[in-house]
């Protein structure tokens, strides 16, 4: 079936009693900021070593969601799956490089759903993953092509290794448009200046690279900071009782020139990376995050700067968590909780503002959210729900559960739910998905963790006769879960025209 026919159909099916706007009253613009690898760590989730004063100018007057899980922790999946409001299972984007139009042929991005909804739509840096997205940035999704900052990756001069990777860390003392995102926001505000003056409304997205590896920042940024200050991750060890499957070997990190060979989940302290190198690495991190949040005010300036703030809405989001040294673990590419949880934020005029929704929301929540905020119909198809109530009510409990998933291996899938209280993940293998009946023969591995009374993960309850009753009732529901999602993946195939599954590809990075 033709793409365009569906989304035709898509339309066809939309819901009905969403308040429609008058003809002649101009529909809120949308600022889509994406933010590659950022995990929640300003002050408005706890963390008060960052120095973001523009996000957290943002989140004073925004909404910050505090409990938001992405889909699957790495760039190609948590993107494809925000991008469309489907599961991973949906989108059938879990790695790197497939493209959702080649495999998922009449998906519907969410800005070409603004787009076909009347909306000036532009794109520039990394919204989709780049070795995930067709011609011209996933050309259907933009009114006005995509566009993107060109700048090269270090400031300094530097030989790269084997795998034509230089170090993990730059500080130079350089301005902020010699690197991509400095020179990206200088061509968002240009963007933003000329589409503010147009009649039709616009779903505006821009892409930060950073802080995603390596670690590279003007030198004021750096300067933010004392390294010393740092303290490196409290429990580096593998969780007790663990099944292997649930970790990775920070294959990432290790691709770059300067860092040294070593155990990612030893039991052995003296495995790990040295103490001065992650704290280097941390340092860098936080830097990178300065470095972008500096660029994410200078944006903020600007709608105000145009007075078109009071009709814009503003949705920030970090891809993916990270680990930066929890379980001895370093980049993203798993079910546990630094990898999962993510950062957002909106912005709504005439909403509450500093607001802290307490309510587990997802990723593929975003798409709905923004079509109610701006008023616009909902595709009936999407996986996630809105969010207003939770903006409305900040007590509200609208989830049970958060649902992410993770592939390890090619063949095994690990999905993982995460309540209040507890995650519970399972790992089945010989290649099942949602889109298949829950079968228990297929589960390989095990994990429970209460966040009440371990908040780092430091051990696996799973077969602890003392957490039965708990683990029982997760049991319970995530089989519920997978009859859920089993059910609404045939649904949604009844819509979707899907060609030869393709295989998941191992490599890990982005
Ligand atoms: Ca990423």
């Amino acid at each position: 079936m033709n793409r365009f026919l569906t989304s035709v159909g898509v339309l066809a099916q939309v819901g009905l009693g969403i308040p429609q706007l008058h003809a002649q009253e101009k529909k809120l613009n949308v600022l889509f900021i994406a933010v590659d690898d950022l995990k929640p760590l300003i002050s408005a989730y706890g963390d008060n070593r960052a120095k973001t004063p523009g996000m957290d100018r943002l989140a004073r007057e925004g909404i910050v969601f505090q409990n938001t899980y992405c889909q699957q922790a790495i760039s190609g999946a948590t993107r494809a799956s925000i991008l469309t409001g489907m599961y991973p299972d949906k989108t059938r984007v879990w790695d790197l490089v497939t493209d959702f139009r080649q495999v998922n042929p009449n998906a519907v991005s969410l800005p070409e759903y603004f787009k076909s909804m009347g909306y000036e739509t532009a794109g520039m840096g990394k919204i989709f993953h780049m070795g995930s997205a067709g011609a011209g940035h996933d050309a259907p999704s933009w009114s006005i092509p995509y566009r993107d900052a060109k700048a090269k990756k270090y400031a300094l001069p530097f030989t790269p290794n084997e795998k034509n990777r230089g170090k993990a860390t730059e500080c130079a003392d350089v301005p902020d448009n010699t690197y991509h995102d400095g020179k990206l926001t200088e061509m968002a505000i240009q963007l933003i200046d000329s589409l503010s003056g147009n009649k039709k409304p616009f779903f505006m997205a821009v892409g930060f690279l950073k802080p995603h590896l390596p670690f590279v920042a003007p030198k004021k940024y750096w300067d933010k900071y004392d390294r010393n200050e740092f303290e490196v991750a409290p429990y580096q060890k593998k969780a007790l009782n663990s099944p292997d499957i649930a970790y990775h070997n920070s294959g990432e990190l290790k691709n770059y020139s300067d860092i040294p060979e070593f155990d990612s989940y030893s039991e052995n302290d003296l495995d790990h990376l040295p103490i001065d190198r992650q704290k280097e690495l941390i340092h860098g991190y936080y830097a990178a995050v300065s470095y972008t949040d500096a660029q994410i005010e200078k944006l903020l300036n600007e709608l105000d700067r145009l007075g078109i703030r009071q009709n814009t809405v503003i949705v920030l989001w970090g891809d993916h968590g990270w680990h930066l040294g929890d379980h001895g673990l370093w980049n993203k590419h798993t079910n546990f909780e630094q990898a999962t949880h993510a950062l957002m934020i909106m912005s709504v005029p005439g909403m509450k503002q500093g607001i802290k929704p307490v309510s587990t929301s997802e990723f593929v929540d975003v798409f709905p959210t923004l079509c109610d905020l701006v008023r616009i119909p909902k595709p009936k198809y999407l996986d996630g729900i809105s969010l207003i109530p939770a903006m409305e009510n900040p007590a509200a409990g609208l989830k049970e559960y958060a649902l992410s998933q993770y592939p390890r291996g090619g063949d095994i899938m690990g999905y993982s739910i995460r309540t209040k209280r507890f995650r519970y993940t399972v790992w089945l293998d010989k290649g099942f998905r949602t889109n298949m009946a829950y079968d228990p023969k297929r589960v390989v591995a095990t994990e429970l963790y209460d966040y009440e009374m371990d908040p780092l993960e430091k051990e696996n309850l799973s077969d602890r006769p003392d957490y039965l009753k708990e683990k029982t009732a997760m049991e319970q529901l995530f089989k519920s879960c997978m009859n859920r999602e089993f059910k609404s993946n045939a649904a949604y195939a009844k819509i979707a025209d899907f060609r030869t599954p393709v295989p998941v590809k191992t490599k890990e990075d982005q």
